[in-house]
């Protein structure tokens, strides 16, 4: 069921943690981290989401915790429902209590438990069906639990191969309720039957990660042939610096859980 009354498009962020050149790394290069540029990238970000006509709730950083930003990967959001993960990494585990915390006003709440490990980052929905990367973050048992407690709302859930990313949202995210943006050495589409598909540059092999806030897209600036395909089938593109959040190997899809909330 979607909301029938009109809904106000609300998104959890969390400030970055001074922590962060000590964050995950599985197919990037350790690079030195801009601490002032790190700040200022995720508050411009913040801002957009805020001139877009979201309710942002900022959440404080977490110090001891370096990918605490990407608070995407510890919750995945329906209308019906919050999902509480199981980080793939041991090191992002913790990230999910005050994310619980942050989302329990909202949402009923249900939880990945161990043998599970599920990413939010791997998983997006098209229709009533959720499509999950098994990566190295999210596994089978964790799309089983996905399925189980998704089931009595009406959704399917299903597995996707993908390979040389780290995340399924590395290689496909939504631009609409019917198309998907496509990095295809990482993703094979025939997965998705019926989607649209639209696909990168590529000369640009990062830039299938974008954010689809219903008529609006936030991009990372650093993509621009794949920016003019975007823009070619008509979608209205906001770009954003992303630098320092991509050296820790960041999508802008990372830094927002993005859910409507009824606004009467
Ligand atoms: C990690 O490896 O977990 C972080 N350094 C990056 C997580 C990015 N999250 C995402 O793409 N959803």
């Amino acid at each position: 069921m979607r909301y029938s009354t009109p809904t106000m498009l609300h998104a959890i962020t969390r400030k970055p943690s001074a922590s962060m050149s000590a964050c995950e790394l599985t197919h990037l290069e350790r690079k030195p981290i801009d601490q002032g540029r790190l700040e200022a990238e995720h508050a411009r970000y913040v801002d957009l989401l805020r001139e877009l006509g979201c309710e942002v709730h900022e959440l404080d950083a977490e110090h001891e915790l370096p990918d605490a930003v990407f608070v995407e990967d510890a919750a995945i959001v329906l209308d019906e429902v919050a999902v509480i993960t199981r980080p793939g990494a041991p090191s992002r585990r913790p990230e999910t209590t005050s994310i619980s915390a942050a989302l329990e006003p909202w949402r009923d709440l249900v939880y990945i438990t161990d043998p599970g490990t599920l990413d939010g980052g791997d998983v997006f929905r098209l229709g009533r069906t959720l499509y999950v990367g098994l990566s190295s973050r999210s596994n089978r048992a964790g799309v089983e639990q996905l399925a189980l407690h998704l089931a009595p709302h009406g959704y399917e859930v299903l597995g996707v191969e993908v390979r040389g990313c780290l995340h399924l949202k590395s290689a496909a995210c939504p631009i609409a309720e019917d198309a998907l943006l496509v990095q295809m050495d990482w993703v094979d589409p025939r997965q998705f039957p019926g989607a649209r598909i639209i696909v990168t540059d590529h000369r640009e092999p990062g830039a299938a990660n974008v954010v689809w806030l219903g008529d609006d897209l936030i991009y990372p600036a650093a993509f621009p042939y794949t920016r003019e395909v975007l823009e070619a089938v008509g979608s209205r593109v906001h770009c954003v610096d992303y630098g320092e959040l991509a050296k820790a190997e960041g999508g802008v899809t990372c830094c927002s859980l993005l859910f409507d909330v009824p606004s009467l």
